[in-house]
C-alpha cells in the first residue's frame, strides 16, 4: 500500500508537488538555491521544494537585488536548477517584471522550463530588496496587482501551477488592516497562497496576521529577520510554508571569503585542502557517473565502450637479472616500460579503461591510465586465476591481453572491427623469427587464405605443446576480444573451471579449449607477423623496433 502511495507521489508533476506543499496540513519548508549545484544540494538535503530567491540569484550574478539581472537571465538560471532536480521550484518573481502582460509571458515561460510556481510582491518595478529602506518603498495599486494575479492565473496551462501573492504592507510601514485588505483582494483575484512578509526581529506581526487570516488560504512566511523564533510557533499559528530564503548564498560567501583569504595569504593550498569539498564531490553533484554510464550506452564510435584486461602477474624469469626487482611488463623499451607501450596502443584507439592484473612486484607497476588489481596468489596460480581476479571489471566489450605483448596498432584496430562473440588473434606466419617463447599453436577450421577480406574461421584448439594434430594454422598471439555473449560464456566457464583441481595451473588456452568443447564458437582473426611477446633479451631489441 505504502509502495503504491509512493509510486503515485513520484509521478506528480512539479506543479502538483508545490501545490500539495502549500495545501499540506503540516508545516512545510523550502530552501533557497541560486544555481544548479545549490539546487541539487537543497534536494539532497531532503527539502521538498526550492525557493529561487531573487536576492540570492542576483547575488550569485554579482548584481543588486533591484531587477538588475533581466528576467530572462533569471529564467535561464532557473532552467539549470530545474534540469538537475526533481523537486518543485517556487520562483521569487519580484514584481512580475512589469505589468499584467509581462506577468502573462513570465508564467508561460516558467511553465515551459518546469518551474512550479511564482511569488510576486506588491511593489513597483524595479523593486528593491525588502530589507533595504523597506518603509520608503511604494506599494503597488491593489487593483493593478490583482490584475497581474488574474493575468497570471489565466495564462497557466497546468492547473496546479501556483501563484503566491506577497504582501509588503508591513515592510512598508502599513498596519495589519492594510495587509489583510490586500490579502483579501489577492485571494479573491485567484492567488493560491499569501506570503506575509515582515522585517521585524520578532514574529508578532506575522502571527497577528495569521490569526486574523484564519487559514482562508495557505500562508507563507520568510523568517529571515525573526529567525530566533521556535519553529513550533509557526506550526501552532497554522502557517503552511516556511521559506529559508538566503542561507545557502550566505554560507557560500562565508566559506569562499575564508578560503580565498587563506590561499592569498599563505600562497599555498595546504591549509585548506582538507576543509573544502573534494573535486570528486563536485563531479558527483554534476552527475558525472551518469555520463559515464550514458557513454557506454550511446558513445560507441560504432562499437561499445571497450575495456582491456592486461595479464601481467608473472615475473618473466627468462629475463633473469632484469626482472629481479620488477616484472617484465615494467622493463624499459626505448625508455618506456613495456606496459606503457601497450597502454599507448590501447589509448590510441580510445580504449581508456585498462585494468592490469599484477602479481610479482605489483607495487612497481605504475603506469598512468591503468588500474592495478593484484593476484596475491600469483606464485601458485596461473593466468585463469589472474583473469578471475579481474572478473568484476568484465564488460560487454573487452579485450584480454598478455602484458608482454607488442604489436602494430592495425592488429588491434582490425580486432575491434572483427565480428564474433569471442575472437582470437592468430598469426599465420609459422616461422616468424621475432616470436620466441613456447608457442600457443592455434588449430583452426580453415587455413589463412591471405585474403584481405575477413575469412569466417573458427578456432578448434590451442595447444602450447606439439600435438598429434598436423594442421596447425598459426600461433595465438595472446589477445582475445569478447563481446557481450562471449563475456557471459567466459564468466560461466571461469566459474566451472574454478571447481576443477588443476584450475591454478590453467592458462587462457585451457579456457579457450573448454569453451570450444562447450560448443561456444571462437572466431579467428588472421594476421601475418608484426607482433612479438617479450621473453628474452633478444626480444627486447626487437621490441624497440615495434614500439612505434
Ligand atoms: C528573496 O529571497 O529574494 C526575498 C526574500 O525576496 S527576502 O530577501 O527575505 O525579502
Ligand atoms: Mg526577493
Amino acid at each position: 500500500m505504502d509502495q503504491i502511495a509512493s509510486l503515485t507521489t513520484t509521478k506528480q508533476t512539479k506543479c502538483t508537488q508545490l501545490r500539495e506543499l502549500l495545501k499540506s496540513p503540516q508545516l512545510e519548508f523550502i530552501m533557497e538555491a541560486h544555481n544548479g549545484i545549490s539546487a541539487r544540494i537543497v534536494e539532497e538535503a531532503g527539502f521538498k521544494g526550492i525557493w529561487a530567491s531573487g536576492l540570492a540569484v542576483s547575488a550569485q550574478f554579482g548584481v543588486r537585488d533591484n531587477n538588475e539581472a533581466s528576467w530572462t537571465q533569471v529564467v535561464e538560471m532557473l532552467e539549470f536548477m530545474s534540469d538537475v532536480t526533481q523537486i518543485p521550484i517556487l520562483l521569487d518573481g519580484d514584481t512580475g517584471y512589469g505589468n499584467f502582460n509581462n506577468m502573462r509571458r513570465l508564467v508561460k515561460k516558467l511553465e515551459q522550463r518546469g518551474i512550479a510556481g511564482v511569488c510576486i510582491e506588491d511593489k513597483l518595478f524595479p523593486k528593491t530588496n525588502s530589507f533595504i529602506n523597506g518603509s520608503r518603498q511604494p506599494l503597488a495599486d491593489i487593483d493593478e496587482f490583482c490584475g497581474k494575479i488574474k493575468a497570471g492565473k489565466d495564462s497557466q496551462t497546468d492547473p496546479d501551477f501556483s501563484i503566491v501573492a506577497r504582501i509588503e504592507a508591513l515592510i512598508a510601514g502599513w498596519d495589519l488592516s492594510e495587509a489583510l485588505r490586500r490579502a483579501e483582494a489577492y485571494h479573491a483575484a485567484g492567488a493560491d497562497a499569501i506570503l506575509i512578509h515582515s522585517k521585524s526581529s520578532r514574529p508578532d506581526q506575522v502571527l497577528a496576521f495569521a490569526e486574523e487570516w484564519a487559514e482562508r488560504s495557505p500562508l507563507v512566511i520568510v523568517p529571515t529577520k525573526y529567525y530566533s523564533t521556535a519553529t513550533d510557533v509557526f506550526r501552532k499559528a497554522k502557517i503552511s510554508l516556511v521559506i529559508w530564503a538566503n542561507h545557502l548564498i550566505r554560507a557560500a560567501v562565508t566559506s569562499m571569503q575564508a578560503i580565498a583569504r587563506e590561499v592569498q595569504a599563505s600562497q599555498s593550498l595546504i591549509n585548506i585542502e582538507d576543509d573544502i569539498a573534494p573535486v570528486k564531490e563536485i563531479f558527483r553533484l554534476q552527475g558525472a557517473d551518469e555520463l559515464l554510464e550514458a557513454e557506454k550506452r550511446y558513445f560507441t564510435n560504432g562499437r561499445n565502450h571497450t575495456i582491456a584486461i592486461v595479464l601481467a602477474a608473472t615475473r618473466g624469469q627468462e629475463l633473469q637479472q632484469l626482472t629481479q626487482d620488477k616484472p617484465k611488463v615494467m622493463l624499459p623499451i626505448g625508455g618506456k616500460p613495456l606496459l606503457r607501450l601497450l597502454v599507448d596502443k590501447f589509448k590510441k584507439l580510445a580504449i581508456n579503461d585498462i585494468t592490469v592484473v599484477a602479481g610479482f612486484k605489483a607495487e612497481t607497476i605504475d603506469v598512468e591510465g591503468t588500474k592495478v588489481i593484484r593476484n596475491a596468489e600469483y606464485e601458485t596460480t596461473g593466468e585463469l586465476a589472474s583473469l578471475a581476479c579481474a572478473s568484476a571489471k568484465f564488460s560487454d566489450d573487452m579485450l584480454i591481453v598478455y602484458g608482454d605483448l607488442l604489436f602494430r596498432s592495425y592488429i588491434l584496430r582490425d580486432l575491434l572491427d572483427c565480428p564474433g562473440e569471442i575472437v582470437a588473434v592468430v598469426d599465420s606466419v609459422m616461422n616468424n623469427k621475432s616470436v620466441s617463447g613456447s608457442p600457443d599453436y592455434a588449430y583452426c577450421s580453415i587455413a589463412d587464405d591471405l585474403s584481405i577480406f575477413g575469412q569466417d574461421v573458427n578456432l578448434l584448439h590451442i595447444s602450447a605443446r606439439q600435438t598429434e594434430l598436423k594442421n596447425k594454422s598459426g600461433r595465438w598471439i595472446g589477445m582475445l576480444r569478447l563481446r557481450s555473449q562471449g563475456k557471459q560464456w567466459v564468466s560461466e566457464a571461469l566459474n566451472e573451471l574454478q571447481k576443477q583441481p588443476d584450475f591454478n595451473c590453467m592458462g587462457i588456452p585451457e579456457l579457450c579449449n573448454y569453451l570450444i568443447q562447450q560448443g561456444k564458437p571462437i572466431k579467428v582473426l588472421y594476421i601475418r607477423g608484426n607482433w612479438l611477446d617479450v621473453n628474452s633479451l633478444d626480444d627486447l631489441d626487437l621490441a624497440f623496433q615495434l614500439k612505434q
